[in-house]
């Protein structure tokens, strides 16, 4: 059985990217491994977030967490912050973490880019994500395509460190899929579905009304050739809808062209909405159940603890090799 890390940002509502490129993995993995799902709301506070909405946005993913079908019986569901060993970690990661390599992550840059002087917790985003990761000894992280760089950096600051000071931490590796590891904005299919876009209609959120999601798709942005095939770099509209058709649907994306064939794109988006609201509906009748319900504070609580147990094993190892402490 390998150990799997991964985690969300309280950050806004769960689109189906997220749940495409992350969540659905998440999901697959707990049968076979011993999984440790996490709500980063450390991470989230990188950029300033409203604190009663945070309070609300923590409990949202911790519900979603639950509906997509997350058994915390087999999974570890807690919430970061109420792990102090996270943030401890860091800090001495931190120490072994060059300026130059944190200058090179991309998201980073993206992140900064209009603003006069950023948060230095942004620039030290990725290296709280490797505590979390090296916290727990994991091997396997599933999570989307765009953090591929944050993993590999999270495994050189593991190797560095057990170079100097002896064995110390787990070298894990980033696990990510080949369909729905990167699902496009529905307005804009060259940027990745993001949370923090303001237009609404751009992504789908795994808490949208039927009618929201009707309308959004309707409106995605699509070409003028007027024929269904994957092609990406000329078709990125319509690729990334056939993306989301293949994945909810399980059919292979060549016999989805087949199928559409010399039909127009209004059929490919009506049959789309069907697709997209019978994999929700599920979903939401699950989380309205759980949402306020005791039983989500109780798994939390109890996810903190299980997770505690762990964390604190590593602390310990981590200060005996650094010789921190008494
Ligand atoms: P934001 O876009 O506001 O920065 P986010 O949507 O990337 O936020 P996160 O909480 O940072 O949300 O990511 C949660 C998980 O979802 C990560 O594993 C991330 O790789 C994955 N993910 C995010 N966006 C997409 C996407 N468009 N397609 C596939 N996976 C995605
Ligand atoms: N950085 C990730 C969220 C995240 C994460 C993690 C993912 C924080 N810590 C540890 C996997 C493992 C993001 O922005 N998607």
């Amino acid at each position: 059985m390998g150990r799997v890390f991964s985690g969300v940002q309280p950050t806004g509502n769960i689109h189906i990217g997220n749940y495409l490129g992350a969540l659905k993995q998440f999901v697959e993995l707990q049968d076979e491994n011993q999984c440790v799902y996490c709500i980063v709301d450390l991470h989230s506070i990188t950029l300033p977030q409203e604190p009663k909405e945070l309070k609300q946005h923590i409990l949202d993913v911790a519900a979603l967490y639950i509906a997509v079908g997350l058994d915390p019986k087999k999974s570890i569901v807690f919430i970061q912050s109420e792990v102090s060993g996270h943030a401890e970690l860091a800090w001495v990661l931190m120490c072994n973490a060059y300026t130059g390599e944190l200058s090179r992550m991309t998201q980073f840059k993206q992140k900064s880019k209009d603003k006069e002087s950023a948060p230095a917790g942004l620039f030290t985003y990725p290296i709280l994500m490797a505590a979390d990761i090296l916290l727990y000894d994991t091997d396997i992280v599933p999570v989307g395509n765009d953090q591929k760089q944050h993993i590999e950096l999270t495994r050189d600051i593991a190797i560095r460190i057990n170079n100097t000071y002896g064995d110390t931490f787990t070298i894990p590796e980033g696990r990510f899929l080949k369909e729905g590891a990167r699902i496009m904005s529905l307005d804009d299919p060259v940027s990745k579905m993001s949370k923090s876009t303001p237009n609404a209609d751009s992504r789908i959120s795994l808490l949208d009304s039927p009618g929201k999601i009707k309308k959004s798709i309707m409106r995605a942005t699509t070409d003028s050739e007027g024929s269904i095939r994957f092609d990406t770099e000329n078709k990125p509209g319509i690729s990334n809808l056939l993306t989301i058709y293949s994945v909810f649907s399980g059919k292979p994306i060549t016999d989805l062209e087949k199928q559409y064939e010399g039909l127009g794109y209004g059929t490919l988006k009506k049959d789309l909405v069907d697709v997209v609201w019978n994999n929700l509906e599920p979903i939401q009748q699950r989380f309205n159940e759980i949402r306020t319900s005791r039983e989500l504070q109780n798994i939390l609580r109890d996810g903190a603890e299980r997770a505690e147990t762990i964390a604190e094993k590593t602390m310990k190892r981590v200060k005996e090799r650094f010789g921190l402490g008494l």
